[in-house]
This record gives structure tokens, C-alpha cells and sequence, in this order.
């Protein structure tokens, strides 16, 4: 669960708005207004789109009683970007619910065991195949160009995984095992750049079902190559990874494009 689902430590909050104001700087302002009785800093998060003049304005604080934890709880929940959403940012109908998984969007068994029909659900996928201006895009251009688009690779996180086709079937692909064996050659190719472990294996059989998308739609168009790789980390920080992972990260997963690059050539 999230950052927003824990109480934190004093410490943690000062250092919370910090981030905070240094990432939505456009948004937030943060403002001393004194300090407390033990002389720690008093500080007040300004939000509004525009910084310059101050309009009319909504006081909220959080914390008066000390032993009222869910009370500045709610403050950091407010001020909250979400920054674990995951979906488009589409609306549908009277649905108070935002946004499409654009890997469920696909035409590839849309909507089939592994999505959702249901606007709500983090997997929902979108009122007809295709219904995402993005997914669209992406779908018509590679179309486009199918002929001369030879692997196609998708960049997710988190979990360290190479994954190949089927995602939306239990049922092997006809290129199953060349798609190991590649993945194999990638995951040893991390293993040599950064020493991490990644995972291989076909979408449906390593995690789960998951119809609709990008690359088992690739696939079926013809791109036998199509890999989804799930970079880092395995949990420790999730989405989160910290920027310090960043630089590694990249490393081994140009390490395996890399591998998948040569096989393509070797196989022209
Ligand atoms: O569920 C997904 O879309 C991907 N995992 S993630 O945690 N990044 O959301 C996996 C995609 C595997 N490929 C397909 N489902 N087609
Ligand atoms: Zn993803």
C-alpha cells in the first residue's frame, strides 16, 4: 500500500514536503510561519495553480491534538499527487471513474479472463479495443510500418522479468522456444551488466492472464520478437525505485536490447 496508507514520523513529513515542493514547485509553495513551543519549524503548504497574486483561499491544518494521527494523515492525502496511477486519463459516460489500462486496450482478445469491464478497476479495458487516442497512436503507426518494424519491446515495472507472448492464453506461441531462448540470452546479458536476476518466461504462464495487450497484439500482427521487460526493483521500493537505480537499471536493460537487437540481425 502506499506512502499515503502509513502514519509518519515528524521527520518523515518534513522531509515529505520537502519532495513535495521540489517536484510540484508549479503547485506548492511551502512557507515558514513560525515554530512550536520546542522550536520546531511550523510550515504551511500553499496550493494553487497560480503563484503570483493570491486570490480567495481554504485554511486546512491537520494535528492540533497530537494523538489524532489520522488528522495529519488526511493533510499528506490531500496534498497527494497520486503517484502510483496507472490508467489513461480518459472519462466514460457518467462514470465518476478515470482512465483505461492502455495494456489492456489492445486488440489482442480485448477484454477477455485478466481485464476488467468495469470503468473502476485498474485494469479496465476501455469501452472497445483501440479506445485510447494513445493506444491508437501507437497501434496505427506500427501497422504502419509492420514490415519493417522487426522486434517490438515494451518497457513496464516492476520485477525484474523478460516476459514473451501469450499473455492472453495459457496456450504456448508458435515462436515459444526461440522467445525463451532470446530471453534467456537477455536475462544472462543483466546478469553479466549488473549482477540483478531477471526472470523470463511467456507473459500468461510467468504472472498472470492478461489480454489486451501491447505485445501480444504486436505478436499476432506479425512482430515475432516482442518482449514486455519489467525493470526494477522486485518490491523493495516498487514504483518507487530512487533515482540512484536509475543509471544500473539502464544499464542492464540496454544490455538486453542489445542481445534482442543482434538476434534480429542475425535472423534478417
Ligand atoms: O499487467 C501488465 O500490463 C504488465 N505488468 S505491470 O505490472 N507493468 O502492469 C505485464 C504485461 C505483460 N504482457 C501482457 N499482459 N500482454
Ligand atoms: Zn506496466
Amino acid at each position: 500500500s502506499s506512502y499515503y496508507e502509513h502514519y509518519h514520523s515528524m521527520k518523515e513529513i518534513y522531509h515529505w514536503m520537502e519532495e513535495a515542493v521540489k517536484v510540484h514547485s508549479d503547485l506548492l509553495q511551502k512557507i515558514y510561519i513560525g515554530s512550536s513551543y520546542e522550536k520546531r519549524p511550523l510550515y504551511i503548504l500553499k496550493l494553487s495553480k497560480n503563484q503570483g497574486k493570491s486570490k480567495s483561499a481554504i485554511w486546512i491544518d491537520c494535528g492540533i491534538h497530537a494523538r489524532e494521527w489520522i488528522s495529519p494523515a488526511f493533510c499528506l492525502w490531500f496534498i497527494g499527487h497520486n503517484r502510483l496511477w496507472r490508467k489513461s486519463r480518459s472519462s466514460h459516460g457518467n462514470s465518476k471513474c478515470i482512465g483505461t489500462d492502455m495494456n489492456r486496450n489492445f486488440d489482442a482478445r480485448w477484454c477477455g479472463e485478466g481485464a476488467s469491464p468495469y470503468e473502476c478497476h485498474q485494469i479496465y479495458c476501455g469501452p472497445y479495443p483501440e479506445s485510447e487516442p494513445e493506444v491508437k497512436a501507437v497501434a496505427r503507426f506500427i501497422r504502419d510500418h509492420k514490415d519493417i518494424i522487426k522486434a517490438y519491446i515494451t518497457m513496464h515495472s516492476y520485477s525484474q522479468l523478460v516476459l514473451f507472448p501469450y499473455s492472453y492464453t495459457m496456450d504456448k506461441s508458435k515462436d515459444h522456444d526461440e522467445l525463451e531462448s532470446l530471453a534467456k540470452k537477455a536475462a544472462t546479458a543483466i546478469k553479466r551488466t549488473t549482477m540483478k536476476t531477471y526472470k523470463l518466461g511467456a507473459g500468461a504462464q510467468t504472472i498472470y492472464l492478461a489480454p489486451g495487450g501491447s505485445d501480444d497484439w504486436a505478436y499476432d500482427l506479425g512482430i515475432k520478437y516482442s518482449f514486455t521487460i519489467e525493470l526494477r526493483d522486485t518490491g523493495t521500493y516498487g514504483f518507487l525505485l530512487p533515482p540512484h537505480e536509475i543509471k544500473p537499471t539502464c544499464l542492464e536493460a540496454l544490455s538486453a536490447v542489445k542481445e534482442i537487437a543482434q538476434h534480429v540481425l542475425e535472423n534478417l
